[in-house]
């Protein structure tokens, strides 16, 4: 039968999968939607036929035709959700972060290991992005040999303003953390953070834009420029400098129109446009997967791993100094 999906927190992204689940992938239907916002949540499933709303994720949990959920709460909500879907073992799509620091995210960790099966897939979209694969693809076929710096740009029009200098790292900088472990598929092992003159454009006190360097275990160096507020378009690029040759996405997709002595296109504004493919197959492999009763893609070792490296991102950011991350032993679960 189809998945019967609860999607927890229908804020920016949870309505965003929410409209997903039930028009553009196949396979699951949203029979629960879970908000704090009380009227916002009941007028959201009042528009979705078998669909039942809730304030409380662990009364949707318990619900019959909740099979599996799909958390887009704000990152300090997750670990509560997590730790009620893993004690009714529910398969979960999580948003990124899995929790907002190492030591909730270990506890995550150490339930799923209690349970003595992986349940959770942590939702680094990048992974599923057309792009980011071929370069991973590339990459892994040793055609340009080691790979020695990787070199990010992240750039948002701008921010909600609740964002803080410390989400800039666990929940933007996150995702190049996620990438550079999958590409390099190694532990990043250091974390240093330069703060150059801020823009007047970013909000008061906010240190806008930031470079993140990365330092790996095989002596990769991977820089991030960070930029929160650039006012222009929400831009993701990525380039492996490697032994034998470079490689680059990121780069406009096109329509490159030539017209009136100009050429130009247009760049989206936000995420959701600009991996709008990498969600959406995302979460159709996380149903497919979860149909037949497997788990794949990021899990939460990886979501361990990024929490753990956003913690001593965060203390870099905080004291200007290198900082080294702290990780324990791979547990065989995750091997
Ligand atoms: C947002 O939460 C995301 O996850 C986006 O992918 C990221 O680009 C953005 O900076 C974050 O605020």
């Amino acid at each position: 039968r189809e998945l019967g999906v609860a999607v927890v927190g229908t804020g920016k992204m949870g309505a965003d999968h929410v409209r997903r689940i039930e028009h553009v992938i196949s396979g699951a239907r949203v029979t629960a939607v879970v908000d704090i916002e009380a009227e916002r949540v009941k007028s959201l499933a009042a528009g979705i036929e078998g669909c039942t709303a809730y304030t409380e994720p662990a009364a949707a949990m318990a619900a019959d035709d909740v099979d599996a959920v799909l958390i887009a709460s704000p990152g300090p909500a997750h670990e509560t959700a997590l730790l009620e879907a893993l004690g009714r073992d529910l398969p979960v799509l999580c948003e990124k972060p899995l929790t907002p620091d190492a030591a909730s995210a270990l506890r995550v960790l150490e339930a799923e290991q209690r349970l003595g099966h992986r349940r959770i897939q942590v939702g680094f979209m990048r992974r599923y992005d057309a792009e980011y694969l071929r370069l991973k693809r590339l990459l892994g076929t040793g055609e340009l040999g080691r790979t020695l710096m990787l070199h990010h740009r992240h750039r948002n029009l701008s921010m909600p303003p609740w964002f803080t200098n410390e989400m800039l790292i666990n929940d933007s900088v996150v995702h190049e953390m996620d990438v550079t472990r999958w590409l390099l598929d190694q532990e990043i092992t250091a974390v240093t953070v330069l703060k150059p003159a801020a823009s007047t454009l970013a909000p008061e006190g906010m240190d806008d834009p930031q470079l993140v360097l990365f330092e790996t275990e095989s002596g990769a160096v991977v820089d991030v420029e960070i930029f929160g507020h650039c006012g222009y378009g929400y831009q993701v690029h990525a380039e492996a400098v490697c032994e034998r040759g470079t490689a680059r996405i990121g780069d406009e997709p096109g329509p490159r129109v030539s017209s009136e002595g100009r050429w130009g296109g247009r760049i989206t504004p936000d995420y959701i446009e600009r991996f709008e493919d990498a969600y959406d197959r995302q979460v159709q492999a996380w149903v497919d997967t979860t149909r037949r009763g497997e788990v794949a893609g990021p899990g939460v070792w990886d979501g361990y791993a990024a929490a753990s490296v956003c913690e001593a991102g965060v203390l870099a950011q905080r004291e200007g100094r290198r900082v080294e991350v702290e990780l324990i032993e791979r547990p065989a679960l995750y091997r």
